[in-house]
């Protein structure tokens, strides 16, 4: 009697035990860093105590969130987010300040802050500043390279609201592999002179959206390399900045077709370039088929149209050779402003494989570079593009 009561508590026990164990391991969770141990005091590294807050996050049950509350924490010289988590997952990091360390010579890898390999992440907040102002002239690190700001690898399926990337050391972003993901209300900024601090450049990947953002920068506000496709970037402000550019392409070997690239509403201010495809003279064979510049505004911007083949940007470079990258399908339609050098729309299009199915529509750009009674002009070089509306200044028509 008194044995049988004892086994049958005890069962009861072990059974209740083990369904907390149950609902334990079901339950989402909050991770705060602050929590874990990290100071957020501007001083101490933070980034291990960080990574291990993400870890926990990640492994526990959806939606589980990583929070990251207002501060400044250092983080030391590498800050990686890696899945795969157990399912969708938050970072919140709204009024958190995030530091690289300004020697260069503490990275050892390409890239600052990695997020790698998750399906479904929303990211809100969080400013990176990867304190680059010193390692953009530096030369003399020979044993070290500059690396991105913040790197993302095959994250899909997910969202990036309100972050902010200032002075990185190398291009401020690099995306690739992470599909049917968009960034919106992105804040970049870095000094017009500061040295390769591209603002966010595409690899491979297949669906992605830029909204709402302002990339003020020293490289390209946005680049699409080999392999970008179904892209789509609306109301963005860049400047200053080189532009918005498809490439450089044709420099590497089996570089993938850059296709469906989608640029509107977007407004360039002072830039080196406006809307650009530029590819190296000779190189490798490739594709850019069906992109899209529409309802752009230029501000004093250099070349604010232009289509490139022989771009060598000062290095080797065989000057002069026709490019094989093959351009089709591409339309810059309601452009609108003032171009800081007389050619205001420049199309150099390869002798190899000139440039197909090319429209112009509705473009007005007026000549803002100088004194003097100068207008705006144009040259186009192995294309016939199809005009529509009016097209000022007049442009391939001889
Ligand atoms: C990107 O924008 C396009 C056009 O507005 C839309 O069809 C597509 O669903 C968007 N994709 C994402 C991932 O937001
Ligand atoms: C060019 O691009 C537009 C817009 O994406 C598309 O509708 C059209 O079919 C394409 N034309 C060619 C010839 O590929
Ligand atoms: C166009 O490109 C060719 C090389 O393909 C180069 O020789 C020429 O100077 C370029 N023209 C302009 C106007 O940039
Ligand atoms: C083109 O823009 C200039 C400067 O903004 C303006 O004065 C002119 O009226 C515009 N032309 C047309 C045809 O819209
Ligand atoms: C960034 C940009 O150019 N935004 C413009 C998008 O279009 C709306 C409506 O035409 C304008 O008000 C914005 O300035």
């Amino acid at each position: 009697m008194e044995m049988g009561k004892t086994k049958s508590t005890r069962s009861a026990t072990y059974f209740f035990l083990s369904l907390m164990t149950l609902i334990v391991s079901n339950q989402a969770i909050v991770v705060d860093v602050k929590v874990e141990g990290a100071k957020g005091d501007g001083i101490t590294d933070d980034g291990p105590v960080i990574m291990n807050a993400w870890k926990k996050a990640c492994d526990a049950a959806p939606p589980s969130s990583l929070v990251l509350p207002p501060g400044t924490y250092m983080a030391f010289p590498e800050l990686k987010f890696t899945g795969p988590c157990k399912g969708p997952i938050e970072i919140k990091a709204i009024g958190a300040i995030i530091k690289a360390p300004p020697e260069l010579e503490k990275f050892k890898t390409d890239t600052w802050v990695c997020i790698n390999y998750i399906d479904g992440l929303t990211m809100t907040g969080g400013t990176f500043d990867g304190q680059g102002q010193s390692s953009w002239r530096n030369t003399k690190c020979n044993n070290c390279q500059k690396p991105v700001g913040i790197g993302l690898g095959f994250v899909k399926n997910s969202v990036f609201k309100d972050l902010t990337s200032i002075n990185s050391k190398y291009f401020h972003m690099h995306i690739q592999g992470c599909d049917n993901t968009r960034i919106d209300h992105i804040t970049i900024d870095a000094p017009g002179d500061s040295v390769n601090t591209d603002g966010i450049h595409f690899g491979p990947i297949n669906g992605f959206n830029i909204t709402n953002s302002i990339i003020k920068t020293g490289d390209d506000c946005i680049s699409f390399g080999g392999g970008s496709t179904n892209i789509h970037v609306e109301k963005v402000s860049c400047g200053p900045g080189h532009g918005i550019s498809v490439g450089s392409l044709g420099k590497t070997q089996e570089e993938k077709p850059v296709q469906g690239i989608w640029v509107k509403n977007c407004t360039l201010i002072g830039t080196d370039n406006g809307v650009r495809i530029k590819t190296w003279p000779g190189g490798f064979p490739g594709i850019v088929n069906d992109v899209h510049f529409e309802d752009i505004v230029m501000d004093k911007v250099a070349n604010p149209i232009i289509i490139d083949q022989n771009y060598c940007a000062g290095r080797v470079c065989e000057k002069g050779a026709p490019s094989k990258i093959k351009i089709t399908n591409v339309s810059f339609k309601n452009i609108k402003g003032t171009s800081n050098t007389q050619v205001a729309v420049k199309l150099n299009c390869s002798a190899a494989s000139p440039c197909d199915t090319l429209e112009l529509a509705d473009i007005n750009l007026t000549y803002s570079g100088g004194p003097g009674p100068l207008t705006a002009t144009s040259r186009c070089v192995n294309v016939k593009p199809k005009i529509v509306g009016q097209v000022i200044p007049t442009a391939c028509t001889t």
